[in-house]
Protein backbone atom coordinates (compact mmCIF):
# COMPACT_ATOMS: atom_id res chain seq x y z
CA UNK A 1 0.00 0.00 0.00
CA UNK A 2 1.82 3.43 -1.08
CA UNK A 3 1.98 5.45 1.67
CA UNK A 4 0.78 9.19 1.02
CA UNK A 5 4.29 11.32 0.42
CA UNK A 6 5.19 12.39 3.81
CA UNK A 7 6.69 15.86 4.05
CA UNK A 8 10.59 15.99 3.53
CA UNK A 9 12.37 16.46 6.64
CA UNK A 10 16.08 16.85 7.19
CA UNK A 11 18.76 14.48 5.77
CA UNK A 12 22.36 13.84 6.13
CA UNK A 13 24.23 12.02 3.20
CA UNK A 14 27.82 10.55 4.44
CA UNK A 15 30.17 10.99 1.92
CA UNK A 16 29.44 13.24 -0.96
CA UNK A 17 31.41 11.35 -4.06
CA UNK A 18 29.78 9.98 -7.04
CA UNK A 19 27.12 8.38 -5.25
CA UNK A 20 26.45 10.83 -2.10
CA UNK A 21 26.88 14.10 -4.00
CA UNK A 22 23.99 13.73 -6.89
CA UNK A 23 21.74 12.36 -3.95
CA UNK A 24 22.03 14.99 -1.41
CA UNK A 25 21.30 17.43 -4.78
CA UNK A 26 18.05 15.35 -5.58
CA UNK A 27 16.88 15.49 -1.67
CA UNK A 28 17.69 19.18 -1.59
CA UNK A 29 14.99 19.58 -4.88
CA UNK A 30 12.82 17.00 -3.39
CA UNK A 31 12.97 19.82 -0.10
CA UNK A 32 14.68 18.43 2.40
CA UNK A 33 16.92 20.21 4.39
CA UNK A 34 19.99 18.71 3.44
CA UNK A 35 23.54 18.37 4.86
CA UNK A 36 26.20 16.58 3.66
CA UNK A 37 29.17 15.32 5.17
CA UNK A 38 32.59 14.17 3.98
CA UNK A 39 36.05 13.98 5.76
CA UNK A 40 37.71 15.96 2.70
CA UNK A 41 37.99 19.67 3.42
CA UNK A 42 38.81 20.70 0.07
CA UNK A 43 35.61 18.98 -1.18
CA UNK A 44 33.78 20.77 1.32
CA UNK A 45 34.93 24.19 0.73
CA UNK A 46 34.22 23.23 -2.90
CA UNK A 47 30.83 22.49 -2.55
CA UNK A 48 30.08 24.85 -0.07
CA UNK A 49 31.46 27.55 -2.45
CA UNK A 50 29.09 26.20 -5.14
CA UNK A 51 32.43 25.09 -7.29
CA UNK A 52 32.44 22.08 -9.56
CA UNK A 53 34.28 19.17 -7.71
CA UNK A 54 33.57 16.36 -10.75
CA UNK A 55 33.10 16.82 -14.46
CA UNK A 56 29.39 16.61 -14.36
CA UNK A 57 27.43 19.71 -15.84
CA UNK A 58 24.07 18.36 -14.44
CA UNK A 59 25.60 18.34 -10.96
CA UNK A 60 27.68 21.89 -11.14
CA UNK A 61 24.43 23.44 -12.48
CA UNK A 62 22.33 22.23 -9.77
CA UNK A 63 24.95 23.48 -6.83
CA UNK A 64 24.17 26.80 -7.99
CA UNK A 65 20.76 26.19 -6.03
CA UNK A 66 21.02 23.41 -4.02
CA UNK A 67 20.02 23.81 -0.01
CA UNK A 68 22.63 21.47 0.35
CA UNK A 69 25.51 22.81 3.35
CA UNK A 70 28.85 20.44 2.85
CA UNK A 71 30.59 19.71 6.17
CA UNK A 72 33.30 17.18 7.79
CA UNK A 73 31.61 17.69 11.41
CA UNK A 74 29.66 15.06 12.15
CA UNK A 75 27.48 17.18 14.51
CA UNK A 76 24.85 17.69 12.14
CA UNK A 77 23.71 13.94 12.44
CA UNK A 78 21.59 15.42 15.46
CA UNK A 79 19.93 17.60 13.21
CA UNK A 80 18.19 15.22 10.90
CA UNK A 81 15.63 12.13 10.90
CA UNK A 82 17.77 10.27 7.98
CA UNK A 83 21.50 9.81 8.09
CA UNK A 84 22.11 7.84 4.12
CA UNK A 85 26.00 6.43 4.57
CA UNK A 86 27.59 6.85 0.66
CA UNK A 87 30.98 6.65 1.64
CA UNK A 88 33.47 4.01 -0.61
CA UNK A 89 34.14 0.29 -0.15
CA UNK A 90 37.25 -0.21 -2.37
CA UNK A 91 39.01 -3.33 -2.33
CA UNK A 92 42.84 -3.89 -2.25
CA UNK A 93 44.02 -6.69 -3.53
CA UNK A 94 41.54 -8.13 -4.53
CA UNK A 95 40.16 -7.49 -0.32
CA UNK A 96 37.12 -6.05 0.86
CA UNK A 97 37.89 -3.02 2.49
CA UNK A 98 35.23 -1.65 4.84
CA UNK A 99 37.57 0.67 6.90
CA UNK A 100 36.01 4.02 5.41
CA UNK A 101 32.54 2.63 6.16
CA UNK A 102 33.60 1.40 9.93
CA UNK A 103 34.80 4.98 10.30
CA UNK A 104 31.66 6.93 9.18
CA UNK A 105 29.25 4.67 11.52
CA UNK A 106 31.43 5.25 14.30
CA UNK A 107 31.35 9.11 13.43
CA UNK A 108 27.71 8.70 13.09
CA UNK A 109 27.34 6.52 16.22
CA UNK A 110 28.60 9.38 18.58
CA UNK A 111 25.62 11.30 17.46
CA UNK A 112 22.76 8.89 17.14
CA UNK A 113 19.24 9.98 17.84
CA UNK A 114 16.92 7.50 19.19
CA UNK A 115 13.99 7.51 16.29
CA UNK A 116 16.60 8.15 13.95
CA UNK A 117 17.18 6.40 10.64
CA UNK A 118 19.98 5.37 9.50
CA UNK A 119 20.22 3.53 5.58
CA UNK A 120 23.50 2.00 4.16
CA UNK A 121 23.42 2.67 0.02
CA UNK A 122 27.56 1.87 -0.05
CA UNK A 123 27.78 -1.45 -2.19
CA UNK A 124 28.96 -4.25 0.49
CA UNK A 125 29.07 -8.06 0.82
CA UNK A 126 25.81 -9.82 2.60
CA UNK A 127 25.98 -9.67 5.94
CA UNK A 128 27.82 -6.22 6.22
CA UNK A 129 24.94 -3.88 7.49
CA UNK A 130 23.86 -6.41 10.16
CA UNK A 131 27.33 -7.68 11.27
CA UNK A 132 29.39 -4.47 10.74
CA UNK A 133 27.68 -1.58 10.52
CA UNK A 134 24.55 -2.25 13.31
CA UNK A 135 26.96 -3.01 16.05
CA UNK A 136 29.23 -0.16 16.01
CA UNK A 137 25.77 2.38 15.74
CA UNK A 138 24.36 0.38 19.10
CA UNK A 139 27.91 0.46 20.85
CA UNK A 140 28.95 3.66 21.05
CA UNK A 141 25.32 5.03 20.88
CA UNK A 142 23.90 3.24 23.81
CA UNK A 143 20.38 2.80 21.21
CA UNK A 144 19.00 -0.48 19.77
CA UNK A 145 18.85 -1.56 16.29
CA UNK A 146 15.18 -1.69 14.96
CA UNK A 147 13.77 -0.42 17.84
CA UNK A 148 15.50 2.98 19.36
CA UNK A 149 16.52 3.95 16.14
CA UNK A 150 15.75 2.36 11.94
CA UNK A 151 18.57 0.65 9.83
CA UNK A 152 18.05 -0.42 6.05
CA UNK A 153 20.17 -0.80 2.95
CA UNK A 154 19.67 0.44 -0.37
CA UNK A 155 22.49 -0.42 -2.38
CA UNK A 156 23.33 2.42 -4.81
CA UNK A 157 23.29 2.19 -8.81
CA UNK A 158 24.40 5.26 -9.92
CA UNK A 159 25.57 4.79 -13.59
CA UNK A 160 28.56 7.39 -14.06
CA UNK A 161 27.79 9.29 -17.54
CA UNK A 162 24.31 7.79 -18.18
CA UNK A 163 22.41 9.54 -20.19
CA UNK A 164 19.04 7.94 -19.53
CA UNK A 165 19.29 6.02 -16.03
CA UNK A 166 20.38 8.86 -12.93
CA UNK A 167 19.56 8.92 -9.05
CA UNK A 168 15.95 9.94 -9.38
CA UNK A 169 14.87 7.80 -12.27
CA UNK A 170 16.87 4.07 -11.51
CA UNK A 171 14.64 1.63 -9.27
CA UNK A 172 15.57 0.54 -6.25
CA UNK A 173 15.69 -2.37 -4.04
CA UNK A 174 15.47 -2.22 0.10
CA UNK A 175 16.24 -4.08 2.82
CA UNK A 176 14.93 -2.96 6.12
CA UNK A 177 15.80 -4.07 9.90
CA UNK A 178 12.33 -5.28 10.57
CA UNK A 179 8.67 -4.14 9.45
CA UNK A 180 9.55 -0.37 10.75
CA UNK A 181 12.71 -0.01 9.45
CA UNK A 182 11.64 -0.66 5.61
CA UNK A 183 8.15 1.15 5.94
CA UNK A 184 10.39 4.03 6.91
CA UNK A 185 13.08 3.67 4.30
CA UNK A 186 10.21 2.87 1.46
CA UNK A 187 8.76 6.33 2.92
CA UNK A 188 11.79 8.21 2.65
CA UNK A 189 12.75 6.99 -1.00
CA UNK A 190 9.18 7.18 -1.97
CA UNK A 191 9.10 11.32 -1.47
CA UNK A 192 12.85 11.58 -2.88
CA UNK A 193 12.28 9.17 -6.11
CA UNK A 194 10.52 8.76 -9.01
CA UNK A 195 11.22 5.24 -9.89
CA UNK A 196 9.95 1.67 -8.36
CA UNK A 197 10.79 0.17 -5.14
CA UNK A 198 11.39 -3.57 -4.46
CA UNK A 199 11.03 -4.02 -1.04
CA UNK A 200 12.91 -7.46 -0.08
CA UNK A 201 12.28 -9.76 2.54
CA UNK A 202 16.10 -9.51 4.50
CA UNK A 203 19.07 -6.99 4.39
CA UNK A 204 20.99 -9.56 3.26
CA UNK A 205 18.92 -9.98 0.45
CA UNK A 206 19.06 -6.23 -0.75
CA UNK A 207 23.22 -6.44 -0.24
CA UNK A 208 23.39 -9.45 -2.19
CA UNK A 209 21.16 -8.35 -5.26
CA UNK A 210 24.29 -5.42 -6.09
CA UNK A 211 26.69 -7.96 -5.86
CA UNK A 212 24.48 -10.31 -7.99
CA UNK A 213 24.24 -7.70 -10.55
CA UNK A 214 27.31 -6.09 -11.07
CA UNK A 215 28.65 -10.20 -10.66
CA UNK A 216 26.68 -10.97 -13.59
CA UNK A 217 28.33 -8.44 -15.66
CA UNK A 218 31.22 -9.03 -14.69
CA UNK A 219 31.16 -12.80 -15.87
CA UNK A 220 29.48 -12.08 -18.87
CA UNK A 221 32.44 -9.61 -20.03
CA UNK A 222 35.09 -12.71 -19.20
CA UNK A 223 32.96 -14.86 -21.37
CA UNK A 224 33.72 -12.17 -24.21
CA UNK A 225 37.02 -11.86 -23.17
CA UNK A 226 37.79 -15.30 -23.82
CA UNK A 227 36.25 -15.68 -26.82
CA UNK A 228 38.34 -12.98 -28.01
CA UNK A 229 41.61 -14.35 -27.04
CA UNK A 230 40.52 -17.75 -28.48
CA UNK A 231 38.89 -16.37 -31.87
CA UNK A 232 41.86 -14.48 -32.20
CA UNK A 233 43.83 -17.17 -32.53
CA UNK A 234 41.13 -18.64 -35.43
CA UNK A 235 40.84 -15.39 -37.47
CA UNK A 236 37.33 -15.23 -36.12
CA UNK A 237 36.00 -11.39 -35.51
CA UNK A 238 34.33 -11.93 -32.07
CA UNK A 239 32.65 -8.23 -32.20
CA UNK A 240 30.79 -9.46 -35.84
CA UNK A 241 29.99 -13.24 -33.71
CA UNK A 242 28.26 -11.01 -31.01
CA UNK A 243 26.36 -8.49 -33.37
CA UNK A 244 25.23 -11.94 -35.01
CA UNK A 245 24.33 -13.66 -31.93
CA UNK A 246 22.34 -10.70 -30.73
CA UNK A 247 20.15 -10.74 -33.67
CA UNK A 248 18.62 -13.69 -31.53
CA UNK A 249 15.65 -11.54 -29.73
CA UNK A 250 15.72 -13.29 -26.57
CA UNK A 251 17.78 -14.80 -24.10
CA UNK A 252 20.86 -13.62 -25.47
CA UNK A 253 22.58 -10.26 -23.69
CA UNK A 254 25.50 -8.89 -25.84
CA UNK A 255 28.48 -7.86 -24.05
CA UNK A 256 31.68 -6.77 -25.64
CA UNK A 257 35.73 -7.80 -25.25
CA UNK A 258 38.14 -5.08 -24.14
CA UNK A 259 41.50 -4.27 -22.88
CA UNK A 260 39.83 -5.03 -19.61
CA UNK A 261 37.61 -4.25 -17.02
CA UNK A 262 37.61 -0.56 -15.10
CA UNK A 263 35.27 1.18 -12.84
CA UNK A 264 34.48 1.18 -9.19
CA UNK A 265 31.78 -1.18 -9.81
CA UNK A 266 32.36 -4.44 -12.07
CA UNK A 267 35.87 -5.40 -10.81
CA UNK A 268 35.58 -4.76 -7.32
CA UNK A 269 32.00 -6.02 -6.14
CA UNK A 270 32.65 -10.05 -6.98
CA UNK A 271 35.66 -9.71 -4.26
CA UNK A 272 32.51 -8.66 -1.48
CA UNK A 273 30.33 -11.73 -2.56
CA UNK A 274 33.66 -14.15 -3.15
CA UNK A 275 35.70 -13.46 0.27
CA UNK A 276 32.19 -13.20 2.06
CA UNK A 277 31.53 -16.53 1.16
CA UNK A 278 35.19 -18.22 1.30
CA UNK A 279 34.55 -16.75 4.78
CA UNK A 280 31.65 -18.78 5.31
CA UNK A 281 33.03 -21.98 3.64
CA UNK A 282 32.36 -21.96 -0.15
CA UNK A 283 34.23 -21.02 -2.96
CA UNK A 284 33.06 -19.12 -6.09
CA UNK A 285 35.26 -20.66 -8.59
CA UNK A 286 33.00 -19.18 -11.26
CA UNK A 287 33.12 -15.45 -10.20
CA UNK A 288 36.46 -15.74 -9.37
CA UNK A 289 37.59 -17.28 -12.79
CA UNK A 290 35.82 -14.59 -14.34
CA UNK A 291 37.92 -11.80 -12.64
CA UNK A 292 41.51 -13.72 -13.53
CA UNK A 293 40.19 -13.67 -17.01
CA UNK A 294 39.28 -9.88 -17.01
CA UNK A 295 42.20 -9.20 -15.02
CA UNK A 296 44.19 -10.98 -18.06
CA UNK A 297 43.50 -8.26 -20.61
CA UNK A 298 45.24 -5.45 -19.94
CA UNK A 299 48.48 -8.09 -20.83
CA UNK A 300 46.88 -9.23 -23.66
CA UNK A 301 46.53 -5.78 -24.94
CA UNK A 302 50.39 -5.18 -24.17
CA UNK A 303 51.30 -8.36 -26.04
CA UNK A 304 49.18 -8.03 -29.19
CA UNK A 305 50.89 -4.38 -29.43
CA UNK A 306 54.92 -6.49 -28.67
CA UNK A 307 53.10 -9.15 -31.28
CA UNK A 308 52.94 -6.30 -33.85
CA UNK A 309 55.81 -4.46 -33.11
CA UNK A 310 57.96 -7.37 -34.04
CA UNK A 311 55.83 -8.37 -36.91
CA UNK A 312 57.16 -4.70 -38.69
CA UNK A 313 60.86 -5.55 -37.25
CA UNK A 314 60.74 -3.08 -34.45
CA UNK A 315 62.24 -4.60 -31.03
CA UNK A 316 59.69 -3.36 -28.06
CA UNK A 317 62.46 -2.53 -26.08
CA UNK A 318 62.95 1.50 -26.96
CA UNK A 319 60.08 1.80 -29.14
CA UNK A 320 57.91 4.73 -28.74
CA UNK A 321 53.85 3.49 -27.96
CA UNK A 322 51.30 6.26 -27.48
CA UNK A 323 48.69 5.11 -24.97
CA UNK A 324 45.25 6.97 -25.37
CA UNK A 325 42.99 6.95 -22.59
CA UNK A 326 43.06 6.26 -18.63
CA UNK A 327 39.29 6.80 -17.55
CA UNK A 328 37.62 3.28 -17.46
CA UNK A 329 34.72 3.97 -19.70
CA UNK A 330 34.62 6.59 -22.40
CA UNK A 331 33.79 10.30 -22.15
CA UNK A 332 34.48 10.49 -18.18
CA UNK A 333 37.20 11.30 -16.06
CA UNK A 334 36.68 8.52 -13.66
CA UNK A 335 40.04 6.21 -13.83
CA UNK A 336 39.73 3.98 -10.58
CA UNK A 337 40.87 0.48 -11.47
CA UNK A 338 41.72 1.57 -15.02
CA UNK A 339 43.12 -0.76 -17.00
CA UNK A 340 44.76 1.49 -18.68
CA UNK A 341 47.50 1.94 -15.74
CA UNK A 342 48.16 -2.01 -16.45
CA UNK A 343 48.56 -1.86 -19.99
CA UNK A 344 51.32 1.58 -19.59
CA UNK A 345 53.15 -1.12 -16.90
CA UNK A 346 53.37 -3.77 -19.33
CA UNK A 347 54.02 -1.76 -21.89
CA UNK A 348 56.90 -0.30 -20.13
CA UNK A 349 58.44 -3.66 -18.45
CA UNK A 350 59.58 -4.90 -21.48
CA UNK A 351 61.33 -1.37 -22.37
CA UNK A 352 58.68 0.78 -24.42
CA UNK A 353 58.69 4.46 -24.11
CA UNK A 354 54.92 5.08 -23.21
CA UNK A 355 52.93 8.54 -23.53
CA UNK A 356 49.93 8.76 -22.17
CA UNK A 357 46.73 11.20 -23.01
CA UNK A 358 43.36 11.26 -22.04
CA UNK A 359 41.83 14.62 -22.57
CA UNK A 360 39.38 13.89 -19.28
CA UNK A 361 42.29 13.59 -16.91
CA UNK A 362 45.30 15.84 -17.92
CA UNK A 363 47.00 15.30 -14.45
CA UNK A 364 47.67 11.87 -15.02
CA UNK A 365 48.18 12.41 -18.64
CA UNK A 366 52.24 12.28 -19.41
CA UNK A 367 52.09 14.33 -22.21
CA UNK A 368 49.47 17.57 -23.14
CA UNK A 369 47.82 16.53 -26.27
CA UNK A 370 47.04 14.01 -28.93
CA UNK A 371 49.47 15.40 -31.46
CA UNK A 372 52.31 14.95 -28.51
CA UNK A 373 51.24 11.24 -27.85
CA UNK A 374 51.09 10.40 -31.14
CA UNK A 375 54.47 12.24 -32.98
CA UNK A 376 57.15 9.93 -34.15
CA UNK A 377 55.26 7.11 -32.44
CA UNK A 378 55.67 3.47 -33.66
CA UNK A 379 52.24 2.35 -32.09
CA UNK A 380 49.46 3.47 -30.66
CA UNK A 381 47.31 1.34 -28.03
CA UNK A 382 43.62 2.86 -27.60
CA UNK A 383 42.22 2.30 -23.50
CA UNK A 384 39.48 4.50 -23.31
CA UNK A 385 36.50 4.64 -25.59
CA UNK A 386 36.63 8.43 -25.75
CA UNK A 387 34.47 10.06 -28.50
CA UNK A 388 37.30 11.74 -29.41
CA UNK A 389 39.08 8.46 -30.34
CA UNK A 390 36.15 7.04 -31.70
CA UNK A 391 36.53 9.67 -34.45
CA UNK A 392 40.19 9.03 -35.44
CA UNK A 393 40.93 8.13 -39.02
CA UNK A 394 43.94 6.88 -40.18
CA UNK A 395 45.27 9.67 -41.37
CA UNK A 396 45.22 11.14 -38.40
CA UNK A 397 47.64 8.17 -37.22
CA UNK A 398 49.70 7.66 -40.58
CA UNK A 399 50.11 11.67 -40.92
CA UNK A 400 52.24 11.32 -37.70
CA UNK A 401 54.26 7.98 -38.63
CA UNK A 402 52.33 5.82 -36.36
CA UNK A 403 51.67 2.46 -38.11
CA UNK A 404 50.36 0.45 -35.75
CA UNK A 405 46.98 0.66 -33.95
CA UNK A 406 45.83 -1.11 -31.41
CA UNK A 407 42.05 -1.30 -30.72
CA UNK A 408 41.55 -1.91 -26.83
CA UNK A 409 37.92 -1.11 -27.02
CA UNK A 410 37.32 -2.21 -30.60
CA UNK A 411 35.84 1.40 -31.38
CA UNK A 412 37.45 2.24 -35.08
CA UNK A 413 36.17 0.73 -38.33
CA UNK A 414 38.91 -2.14 -38.66
CA UNK A 415 38.28 -1.99 -42.03
CA UNK A 416 38.85 1.20 -43.02
CA UNK A 417 42.50 0.98 -41.12
CA UNK A 418 43.37 -2.10 -42.90
CA UNK A 419 42.38 -0.48 -46.06
CA UNK A 420 45.31 2.55 -45.47
CA UNK A 421 47.60 0.47 -44.80
CA UNK A 422 47.50 0.60 -40.99
CA UNK A 423 48.62 -2.70 -38.86
CA UNK A 424 45.25 -3.28 -36.70
CA UNK A 425 44.42 -4.86 -33.88
CA UNK A 426 41.03 -5.03 -31.72
CA UNK A 427 40.41 -7.14 -29.15
CA UNK A 428 39.42 -10.73 -30.47
CA UNK A 429 38.92 -8.87 -33.92
N1 LIG B 1 33.13 -3.29 -20.21
C1 LIG B 1 33.56 -4.22 -21.14
N2 LIG B 1 32.64 -4.85 -21.91
C2 LIG B 1 31.30 -4.61 -21.79
C3 LIG B 1 30.88 -3.67 -20.83
C4 LIG B 1 31.80 -3.02 -20.05
O1 LIG B 1 34.75 -4.47 -21.26
O2 LIG B 1 30.51 -5.20 -22.52
C5 LIG B 1 34.10 -2.62 -19.36
C6 LIG B 1 34.08 -1.11 -19.50
O3 LIG B 1 34.95 -0.70 -20.51
C7 LIG B 1 34.55 -0.65 -18.12
C8 LIG B 1 34.03 -1.73 -17.19
O4 LIG B 1 33.76 -2.88 -18.02
O5 LIG B 1 35.95 -0.63 -18.06
C9 LIG B 1 32.77 -1.34 -16.46
O6 LIG B 1 31.91 -0.83 -17.43
P1 LIG B 1 30.34 -0.58 -17.10
O7 LIG B 1 29.68 -0.20 -18.39
O8 LIG B 1 29.81 -1.71 -16.35
O9 LIG B 1 30.39 0.75 -16.25
P2 LIG B 1 30.32 0.99 -14.70
O10 LIG B 1 31.47 0.44 -13.98
O11 LIG B 1 30.04 2.43 -14.55
O12 LIG B 1 29.10 0.08 -14.26
C10 LIG B 1 27.91 0.69 -13.93
C11 LIG B 1 27.30 -0.29 -12.97
N3 LIG B 1 26.30 0.41 -12.22
C12 LIG B 1 26.26 0.20 -10.88
O13 LIG B 1 26.96 -0.56 -10.30
C13 LIG B 1 25.28 1.01 -10.13
C14 LIG B 1 26.71 -1.49 -13.69
O14 LIG B 1 25.81 -2.18 -12.81
C15 LIG B 1 25.95 -1.11 -14.91
O15 LIG B 1 25.53 -2.31 -15.58
C16 LIG B 1 26.85 -0.32 -15.83
O16 LIG B 1 27.18 0.89 -15.12
C17 LIG B 1 26.14 0.01 -17.12
O17 LIG B 1 25.24 -0.76 -17.51
O18 LIG B 1 26.55 0.97 -17.75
Amino acid sequence: MRDKKKNPQGVAIVGLGYVGLPLALLASRKGFKVFGIDVNPEKVKKINSRESVFEDQKIDAELKTTNLKATTDFRVIEKVDTIVICVPTPVHHHHPDLKPLKAASIAISRHLQKGQLVILESTVNPGATEDVVLPILQKNSGLKAGEDFYLSHCPERINPGDPDWNVANIPRVIGGLGKESLEKTLNFYRVILDAPLMPMSSIKEAEAVKIVENSFRDINIAFVNELAMSFSHLGIDTLNVIRGAATKPFSFMPHFPGCGVGGHCIPVDPYYLIEYARENGFRHRFLELARDINEEMPRFTAEETFRALNEKGIPVSGSKVALLGLAYKGDIDDHRESPAFKIADHLASYGAEVRVFDPFIPDRSTVPNLNAALEDAQAAVIATGHTAFKNLTPHDFLSRGVSIVIDGRNCLSKRKFLAEGVTYRGIGR
